[in-house]
């Protein structure tokens, strides 16, 4: 049997070869037109030496061509590494370097590409793939400020999507509002993966807007997103729960989101947003329920398959007590890309250590409180103070600086920085900006820059980012 996921997606739309996929304001797409689009594609990436095994780095804006270049990878065997679009040519070259990619699909080369799939020869095959052969690498960030390359196979990312398309209860005529992008986990796989799977028409947003949001809600029965975009729905009073009649099911992830916007939501349209837990490395890991309670503050249960455990110091926590939690499943991920070393050091045994610090209740609800690491989460983003910290120490006139998350009511979390100045003169925080625009994406620049006499430490000299959040100013 092949297990490659194409093939899989290929079988459950087939029901419905001639149903809208893709939906945009000025466009559609059929799924057989997307088949034939991504076999074009695929064609394009053979006669490029895109033969299996092979890495594929894409780097281009949200477009029907994106998805069916992702099939195409696919489908040939290859392995899709999706970057953010928003990453500086200094990032993405460490990328590519990386990846060591047989081709790199970016704004510089897609318009020949898209124009050889006009006229290529459709390559209708399905490249036969065992379950552990790699389907996609993400790209994660880590505390050293080093990305690494989470491998995820054909198996991974196919018992996720089956695991989601039944607990979330997709059924027949089920429309998906899209609206997060598609260069990570969230928006590539479990928003579109479940789709496929359910043959469903998908109205495909170029990027969040509440304006486009609120216009199409009444056409969707499903959307998922991060808190951001609930947060912003809300603040528009267009949103109410007679634009939301024909919903099914909200999902929320990738951030954590408090419990007034939970009530907020629910007082406004009637509806219980589903919050759930995932990350790069493992897709999906818990979910609340469908039917049953969901509990805002807590990621619900363990997905079928998945097994979930919380260490502290060595032993396995009862229920209610905080440590951190380890995961084990048919999602989790086969290691970082050429680093055996880091994974075996994130590993506990054959549990994955996942870094994220919470407790599970007698009933195997879990509860996140936070990281073990200082990573930030802005708008579903995750940021790691270490890449921004080296760049600055670098400055001109830094003797040092420490990078800390800090409550926003849009994002959740805002990156602020705290700096030292290496002389009388303190440098110019413009300055400062616009060498970390230089070399990052801009989503990790600080909003705000502080000066201080010197970092709080601990006896260890360990600086103390508690402390630092605590006095930083409004
Ligand atoms: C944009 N900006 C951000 C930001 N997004 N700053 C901090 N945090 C963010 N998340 C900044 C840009 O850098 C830019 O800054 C300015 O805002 C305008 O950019 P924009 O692109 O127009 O912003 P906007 O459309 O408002 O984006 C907000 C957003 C977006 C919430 C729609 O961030 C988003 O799509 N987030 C979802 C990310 C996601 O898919 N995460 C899933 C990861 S997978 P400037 O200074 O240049 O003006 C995962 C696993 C799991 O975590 O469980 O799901």
């Amino acid at each position: 049997m092949n297990a490659n996921i194409f093939e899989l997606f290929r079988t459950h739309w087939s029901v419905a070869p001639d149903r809208q996929f893709l939906v945009t304001d000025d466009t559609s797409l059929t799924y057989a037109e997307m088949d034939e689009r991504s076999a074009r594609f695929a064609a394009v990436l053979r006669n490029h030496n895109v033969t299996p095994g092979e890495r594929v780095v894409v780097q281009i804006d949200k477009s029907m061509d994106n998805v069916a270049i992702y099939l195409a990878v696919l489908r040939v065997g290859a392995i899709y590494v999706p970057l953010n679009t928003s990453y500086t040519n200094a990032e993405v070259s460490f990328f590519v370097e990386d990846a060591a990619p047989a081709l790199f699909v970016n704004s510089d080369n897609l318009a020949e590409l898209t124009t050889e799939a006009d006229a290529a020869e459709p390559w209708n095959r399905v490249e036969p793939r065992l379950a552990d052969d790699l389907a996609a690498m993400v790209y994660t960030s880590g505390t050293t400020g080093r990305s690494k390359g989470a491998m995820l196979s054909h198996a991974n990312l196919t018992s996720n999507a089956l695991t989601l398309h039944a607990i979330w209860r997709f059924t027949p005529g089920d429309v998906l509002l899209h609206v997060l992008p598609i260069y990570h986990v969230h928006g590539l796989f479990v928003a579109l993966h479940t789709a496929m799977l359910n043959a469903s028409t998908v109205l495909f947003c170029p990027k969040f807007t509440v304006e486009q949001s609120i216009e199409l809600l009444p056409e969707a029965t499903v959307m998922m997103g991060v808190p951001t975009h609930y947060i912003r729905l809300l603040a528009d009073d267009r949103f109410d729960s007679a634009r939301c009649e024909n919903m099914r099911l909200f999902t929320s992830g990738s951030a954590p989101m408090t419990e007034q916007v939970h009530e907020a939501f629910t007082e406004r349209t009637g509806h219980q947003i589903l919050e759930r837990y995932g990350m790069s490395e493992c897709g999906m890991i818990t979910s609340n329920p469908y039917e049953g309670d969901r509990v805002p503050g807590t990621v619900g249960y363990p997905l079928p398959g998945v097994r979930l455990r919380v260490v502290a110091d060595g032993h396995e926590c009862s229920p209610g007590e905080v440590g951190v939690v380890q995961v084990q499943g048919p999602n989790v991920f086969l290691g970082y890309w050429r680093l055996p070393d880091k994974t075996e050091q994130e590993h506990d045994g054959d549990w994955f250590i996942t870094g994220d610090v919470g407790s599970a209740d007698t009933e195997g609800r879990l509860t996140l409180e936070g990281r073990s690491g200082d990573m930030i989460i802005s708008g579903g983003l995750n940021i790691y103070p270490k890449e921004i910290e080296l760049i600055l120490d670098d400055c001109n006139g830094v003797l040092e600086s420490a990078v800390v998350g800090l409550p926003d009511d849009d994002f959740g979390e805002r990156v602020v920085a705290f700096v030292v100045a290496s002389g009388p003169e303190q440098p110019l925080v413009d300055d400062l900006e616009a060498t970390l625009r230089s070399s990052l994406a801009s989503f990790k620049v600080p909003r705000s820059f502080h000066f201080i006499n010197e970092l709080p430490r601990n006896s260890m000299g360990k600086i103390q980012k508690v402390t630092l959040r605590q006095v930083a100013p409004e």
